[in-house]
């Protein structure tokens, strides 16, 4: 029987997340809370896990404290078997300057992979809501002989040009044709409103990612990103491979859940994903325990509900208290408290937020501590929003940040 092979992975987490302002202003985007009781991180770092891939490395820079901390607390493993997960700071190890890329955060960390010694390196993004088997994905690579497999998915046209776009050559696996974040990416032959994205997710031959980076950090017209400059290189040289999301079977996965992929790269989608756990079937099943989502929960007796309130179509994490409000499809995180009259439709709550009588909140999100006073309206008015200096997203969610204060 052939030698399993050694598998590192490596989990790029040092995205700023312009586009989720102000819920990065404070940390980076793969620490940003999501679902209640999760961070963005523990979706991919749980779908490697579960495939069984568990010497891992999570790559930082920017405002890093909290995603170093949650993967601290959450992810320690038993180093028995090799099992790790850490994060990895930008050190600068090769000269003054932090990362210039996605490229050059693996490049600079290449003492990681020296140390390893893997045959196979799997390159995930930290960004993206979803449940997906890697170990099928790395198994497809080695059958295939690729040097570099990229996942993707079909996502509508009119969103793809904020992904890396595929064309796949006649035989549907090879890729004849890569172009990061197109401005008029092209439709597919079969269905002309979708287009074939990157997922960010690599699986490369070790060898032949070290290779790659080699020669993008000598090349000075570089940008250094892994979807802008290494795919593309090794597009061009043949060595480059899809693997279509649509194959993956994750045990436990429901009809409608299978295929679920979020980029929640903006306020719009951070709140659409979170309406997506909500209904009485969700497309998204935080409930697989085939395929469980791990994080780590504060030490709190379960919520309360007193006072005749009414909660429906809505999660609410330990802790928290409501006290004869209406709450209607929102996600309320850990240790809030919502007193009497209040009235919450499609409102994403983080921890520690304490929302007074009578309050109205309506397609909001409401960063961690923020204390809202007795009868203000949020989320109705989008214009009085903008004026008290609060963020109103295209789709019209209204935003607060960590803290932000709300004058009575
Ligand atoms: P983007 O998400 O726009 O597109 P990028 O900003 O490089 O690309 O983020 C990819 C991942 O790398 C994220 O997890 C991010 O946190 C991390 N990252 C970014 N800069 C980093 C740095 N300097 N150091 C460490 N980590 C860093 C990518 C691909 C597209 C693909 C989409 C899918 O480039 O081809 O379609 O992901 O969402």
């Amino acid at each position: 029987m052939a030698k399993a092979p050694k598998i590192l992975g490596i989990v790029l987490a040092g995205g700023e997340g312009k586009r989720l302002m102000p819920l990065t202003a404070d940390r980076a985007k793969p620490a940003v809370p999501f679902g209640g009781s999760y961070r963005l991180i523990d979706f991919v770092l749980s779908n490697l896990v579960n495939a069984g891939i568990r010497s891992l490395c999570v790559l930082t820079q920017y405002k890093s404290h909290s995603l170093d901390r949650h993967v601290t607390i959450t992810w320690r493993m038993s180093t028995f078997l090799g099992n790790y997960v850490t994060c990895v700071p930008a050190q600068q190890r090769l000269g003054p300057q932090w990362y210039q890329g996605s490229a050059d955060a693996i490049y600079q960390s290449m003492n990681l992979i020296n140390d390893a010694k893997p045959d196979i390196i799997v390159v995930f993004g930290a960004d993206h809501v979803y449940r997906m088997d890697a170990s099928q994905m790395v198994q497809a690579h080695i059958e295939r002989g690729n040097g570099v497999t990229v996942a993707g998915i079909r996502v509508p046209r009119a969103e793809a040009s904020e992904f890396g776009v595929i064309k796949t050559a006649d035989d549907g696996h090879a890729i004849a044709e890569f172009l990061e974040k197109p401005a008029d990416p092209p439709g597919l032959p079969d269905s002309p409103d979708e287009t074939f994205a990157s997922m960010g997710n690599y699986v490369f031959s070790a060898d032949v990612l070290v290779e790659a980076l080699r020669k993008d950090a000598a090349n000075p017209a570089s940008r250094h990103d892994m979807g802008g400059d290494i795919v593309p290189m090794l597009v061009a040289e043949g060595k480059a491979g899809v693997y279509d999301f649509k194959d993956n079977d994750v045990p436990g996965a429901l009809d409608r859940d299978r295929s679920y992929w979020r980029d929640v790269g903006s306020l719009d989608s951070y709140h659409e994903a979170h309406m997506d756990l909500v209904s009485i079937q969700p497309v998204f099943n935080l409930y697989n325990s085939d395929w469980p989502i791990f994080t780590s929960h504060p030490q709190l007796p379960g919520a309360k509900f007193t006072d005749n309130a009414t909660v429906g179509e809505s999660i609410v994490c330990a802790g928290s208290i409501i006290s004869g409000a209406t709450v209607d499809h929102s996600v309320i995180g850990a240790n809030v408290i919502v007193l009497a009259g209040a009235k919450i439709e499609r409102a994403v709550i983080m921890d520690n937020c304490k929302i007074g009588a009578n309050v109205v909140l309506k397609n909001v999100i409401l960063d961690k501590n923020i204390e809202i006073p007795d009868g203000i309206e949020i989320g109705v008015d989008p214009d009085l929003d903008r004026e008290r200096g609060f963020t109103v997203s295209k789709g019209g969610v209204t935003v607060l940040g960590k803290g932000q204060v709300v004058k009575p």
